[in-house]
């Protein structure tokens, strides 16, 4: 029997800071309304999907960005989503910033942030949870930025890996899908060790301008969108599985945010893509067969993977100078 789900991108135009989460999550119930219409029975919604992307904004007291953040799940402010995953009998994916409170590496307790995404199901159930590995930016204010990118200032490293689960969705009795959050995509080591656990469908929510902000050379405009698909499609057909890749879009307290979600097949093609700058469903009817050919031909891994020469990929951070011919 075909093991056949329907997906949708739930695209989100600009969440602007003076916003509250509330006009975020009833354009998001609407997108599920819209969802449920088109036959789609997974929702994917984009990292930290209710507020502006925050960590655009310096704080010299990080604890004044604490009200950017949830501590629990479900918080007052997302009760709407999971009654409406209930009332349609979607599931969805949900990124946002979380507050924990636990122990850190020292086993000190401790109020914990991190930028986390969860898969619900459609009873409102709690599937799985992931926290963001690979913070990109910088904890200090940059002068020099065009604007400032400061995930390592307010979030911790997440600490749970990179977990798969295998649970129904839609009228798909087991699917394996696993999360990772917008700078991990460009990270082939996330996609392996979700590959690793026969992942068939990994969803993930993105932030990323337009523009290079750094100000620390050039970088051709076309090449942003051209990166974040790349990086995607190579996940897909390298780990024979289906992603869900979903943007928040647009021009966000005056700054460009570049969309582009899309829908991508284990062979890494894209099979459906956003084209605006707001709030948009793009969907796909997954055959989650098709991630069988890869797994069992070039992408085997129990017959062609060579882990004894990868030690460098676990043992070794930055890159080391090789050694120079002739010396
Ligand atoms: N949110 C997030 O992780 N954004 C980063 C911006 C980096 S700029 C290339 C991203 O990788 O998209």
């Amino acid at each position: 029997m075909t093991r056949l789900l329907t997906v949708a991108a739930a695209q989100l135009g600009p969440i602007q800071k003076a916003e509250g989460r509330d006009v975020a999550v009833g354009r998001m119930v609407r997108l599920m309304e819209r969802a449920h219409a088109r036959g789609v029975q997974l929702v994917v919604f984009p990292e930290l999907a209710m507020t502006t992307f925050f960590p655009r904004h310096y704080h010299e007291n990080t604890a004044e960005a604490d009200h950017w953040f949830e501590e629990t799940m479900p918080s007052e402010a997302t009760v709407p989503l999971f009654e409406a995953a209930r009332r349609y009998g979607i599931g969805f994916h949900l990124g946002y910033a979380e507050i924990a409170h636990e122990p850190d590496e020292t086993g000190t307790l401790r109020r914990r942030h991190f930028n986390t995404a969860i898969l619900v199901a459609p009873s409102g159930e709690i599937l799985l949870k992931y926290r963001k590995v690979h913070l990109p930016g910088h904890a200090d204010f940059k002068p020099e930025r065009r604007v400032q990118h400061l995930e390592k200032r307010y979030f911790d490293v997440g600490n749970l890996g990179f977990p798969v689960i295998r649970a129904p969705m839609g009228g798909v009795d087991g699917l394996n899908m696993g999360m990772m959050i917008c700078n991990d995509r460009r990270w082939p080591e996330a996609w392996r060790v979700l590959g690793l656990q026969s992942v068939e469908l990994v969803m993930l929510g993105y932030n990323t301008p337009s523009l290079n902000q750094e100000n620390s050379g050039f970088e051709a405009h076309h090449l942003r969108v051209f990166h974040s698909h790349l990086s995607i499609q190579a996940g897909c057909y390298q780990n024979a599985t289906f992603a869900v890749a979903t943007a928040k879009a647009g021009v966000e307290d005056g700054h460009e945010l570049f969309g582009h979600s899309i829908i991508v097949n284990p062979m890494g093609e894209i099979v459906a893509m956003a084209t605006s700058w707001g709030d948009e469903l793009i969907t796909a009817d997954c055959d989650l067969d098709m991630c069988t050919l890869g797994r069992t031909t070039i992408f085997d891994f129990a017959a062609h993977r060579r882990p004894e020469a990868y030690g460098r990929i676990v043992e070794q951070t930055a890159a080391v100078a090789p050694p120079v011919w002739g010396e």
